[in-house]
């Protein structure tokens, strides 16, 4: 196998590798290329062109000539007078869409091939951006480019990658290594920060936020002099790939920063102070696109200090932000992180929309609220957020998590994307139609472009940016999902595989097994049907039954001798209630809950017979049997693999799969011994069980 050229910088180039690739006659069409209504030095145009050119050269050997058509003052860069007519002979035609021309909408583009000629179409630099990593993708896949007729537009206005790294260089739950956007309090700018901005720019990837949502010690001073000048050098290189630069903001900044002796929101001093200092970082920060901010949450400042609403704290920041057209990103992930284990009225699931709902357009327009996949916390199986498409006259974003936290720290395999299309495919019955949370999340349903999907990202400063190399699916995998949520995680596999590995069959089919099956394997060694948590406290890989069960974070599973789950019913919590019909009645009957979130739905008991036949005591036993075996068909599948992928990148997968196989034996026989000890029912089919 040939070694990433790249790898002399000390990274990875993921997908962006640009190896040779087999010819398919594609060669031909990049002899010439024209730009035309697109002006060259504009810098997402460079960026555009360079990528392409390098791409080009990589993959099919070639040298592509660039003529600019029609520059704005009728010359080409050299000077020299251009004609229309030079488009003629271009192989490849650069062009801007004019109006909505074919359907082609903000960031969308088309990329057609008719009798040997190639064009290239765009509504915008961002999409002609995107249009050039759409035609290398081809390229890579070694796609004949013959009869291409595509036209993409993104369904989504934000596609946002959130970040939790802190400016020691920490990250919080990162698992790639460390930071490369700070170390030692200090913002880092290099090589790799424009290898970052390619990288998510071409999955289309528009908005980042570089620092944690827990904004302490330095990092509340990155909206100060100390840090503006890295954080605008920053910015600018993600300008260049037509991403907005996002923070996270301390709540609490006026008084840690300012010394006001208060953060409320209706304080006359405070929204003064606020104004001010939004004024100083949009003039400081060119291409700053607002703000992230957790408030209220797990010890965070926010507005219930001082008796306020969640609306009025983030109104009164977005009205600071409104003058120079940014928004407020504003979290919902608003519980009691200090409850009695004892008290089970209190229900940890219903948090989020009781702590919301209330105000449902009570928030300015440039506030989007932005809401967790699942009432919990990103856990292998949820239920979606009843406050998606429960808000119906607030923007909202979705929040989902590829760092894999609770999914196996990037030493499980688990591919996420699957889940993610769940979560998008759900019907919320807000409406009469276009109801899913897909439909919600597009700003469809509000009518504006403050609205979108965010996930906390999974990479560090590793070699490969993702700790395994099968994590980079989830990098990849979200962005192309959140540019087209129609795309299945099968599609996503098809383009990823050939790019970071290799175009040989057998190896995308292998990966490919592997990565579908992953979520499911990882599901059933794990927490079983919906209950969640489970994991060893705080680290949260592996396996601890009640290592949750009498703490203070609202995340139990009542495990007693005759069954299991938490009754959320109506009987119970009343969580059901909180979902439209007819979703609510679904969740609230024992008899029609989806059977994969049974136990967060009810308290079950162990010999309650499953629409399989089984009972529930049998279906731990077996599934947790059956996750090992499947993991250990995975980890064979790999070795298959041995030869056939660079060599590096094998044996740091073997050796994943190796811990992976640890962790799901540790967690097949401690959960399956912890309710064989509680209910006193054996495996029917006698397996060890301890
Ligand atoms: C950034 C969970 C995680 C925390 C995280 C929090 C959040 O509780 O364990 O590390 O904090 O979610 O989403 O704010």
């Amino acid at each position: 196998m040939k070694s990433d050229p790249k790898e002399q910088k000390g990274w990875s180039q993921l997908w962006l590798k640009y190896d040779r690739k087999r010819d398919n006659g594609n060669g031909n069409y990049f002899e010439r290329a024209a730009v035309q209504g697109f002006d060259c030095e504009d810098r997402v145009v460079r960026s555009a062109l360079k990528e392409l050119s390098h791409g080009v050269r990589g993959m099919l050997g070639r040298t592509v000539e660039i003529i600019a058509l029609k520059e704005p003052d009728g010359f080409g860069k050299s000077g020299e007078r251009v004609e229309p007519s030079a488009s003629s002979d271009a192989s490849l035609l650069i062009k801007k869409a004019e109006g909505t021309e074919r359907g082609i909408r903000p960031e969308g583009y088309a990329i057609r091939e008719e009798k040997g000629r190639l064009t290239l179409e765009a509504a915008d630099e961002k999409g002609l951006l995107y249009a050039v990593f759409h035609l290398l993708r081809l390229i890579a896949m070694e796609r004949g480019l013959a009869g291409t007729d595509i036209l993409c537009c993104p369904d989504n206005p934000l596609r946002m990658y959130d970040h939790w790294d802190n400016m020691d260089g920490s990250i919080e739950r990162g698992y790639s290594g460390r930071s490369f956007f700070f170390e030692s309090d200090q913002v880092i700018v290099d090589e790799r920060t424009r290898d970052y901005a390619r990288l998510v720019s071409s999955v289309g990837i528009n908005a980042v936020v570089i620092n944690n949502v827990n904004v302490k010690q330095a990092a509340t001073w990155l909206i100060t002099d100390r840090y503006f000048e890295k954080a605008a050098q920053m910015a600018e290189i993600f300008a260049d790939y037509g991403i907005r630069f996002f923070l996270s903001l301390n709540y609490a900044a006026c008084m840690e920063l300012g010394g006001l002796s208060s953060a409320d929101p209706l304080d006359p001093e405070v929204i003064a102070w606020w104004q001010g200092k939004m004024k100083e970082c949009f003039e400081k920060i060119p291409n700053l696109g607002g703000f992230l901010v957790k408030a209220d949450s797990e010890g965070r400042p926010g507005p219930f200090t001082y008796g306020r609403t969640q609306a009025d704290g983030a109104n009164m920041l977005a009205d600071a932000v409104r003058p120079y057209g940014g928004i407020i990103i504003w979290r919902c992930f608003v519980y009691n992180c200090t409850q009695d284990w004892r008290d089970r009225k209190t229900d940890r699931a219903r948090a989020g929309y009781d702590n919301f709902i209330g105000m449902d357009g009570d928030y300015h327009e440039n506030v989007i609220l932005q809401i967790k996949n699942g009432p919990m916390d990103f856990q292998i199986r949820e239920p979606v957020s009843p406050l998606l498409g429960g808000l119906s006259k607030t923007n909202q974003m979705l929040e989902v998590q590829i760092a894999q936290e609770y999914t196996g720290h990037q030493i499980d395999v688990c591919y996420l994307i699957p889940m993610f299309k769940e979560v998008l495919d759900f019907h919320t019955y807000c409406r009469p139609e276009a109801d899913t949370v897909a439909d919600v999340i597009s700003g469809r349903v509000m009518g504006n472009q403050n609205a979108g999907i965010a996930a906390v990202c999974n990479t560090g400063n590793d070699e490969n940016w993702t700790g395994s190399d099968l994590a980079a699916a989830n990098l990849y995998g979200f962005g192309r999902l959140a540019f087209q949520t129609s795309l299945s995680a099968e599609e996503i596999l098809e383009e990823w595989i050939p790019q970071q590995f290799s175009a040989d069959r057998e190896v995308i089919d292998t990966i490919k097994k592997i990565l579908l099956t992953s979520r499911e394997t990882y599901e059933k060694y794990t927490s079983p049907l919906g209950i969640g948590w489970m994991v060893t406290p705080h680290e949260h890989y592996g396996c601890s039954v009640d290592g949750y069960e009498y703490s203070r974070w609202g995340t139990y599973h009542r495990a007693d001798h005759l069954g299991i789950g938490v009754d959320r019913s109506d009987q119970g919590t009343g969580y059901a209630l909180q979902y439209h019909e007819p979703n609510a009645s679904m969740y609230n009957s024992m008899e029609t809950c989806p059977e994969e979130l049974l136990l967060f739905f009810h308290h079950v008991p162990y010999n309650y017979i499953l629409r399989t036949g089984k009972t529930l005591i049998q279906h731990i036993y077996d599934s947790h049997f059956e996750g090992v075996e499947e993991a250990e068909a995975s980890a064979a599948a790999w070795d298959t693999l041995e030869g056939k992928v660079e060599e590096k990148t094998f044996r740091l997968v073997q050796e994943r799969f190796q811990r992976q196989l640890y962790n799901a034996r540790e967690w097949r026989d401690q959960v399956n011994s912890y309710f064989y000890r509680k209910s006193g029912i054996p495996d029917e089919k006698g397996r060890d069980i301890y």
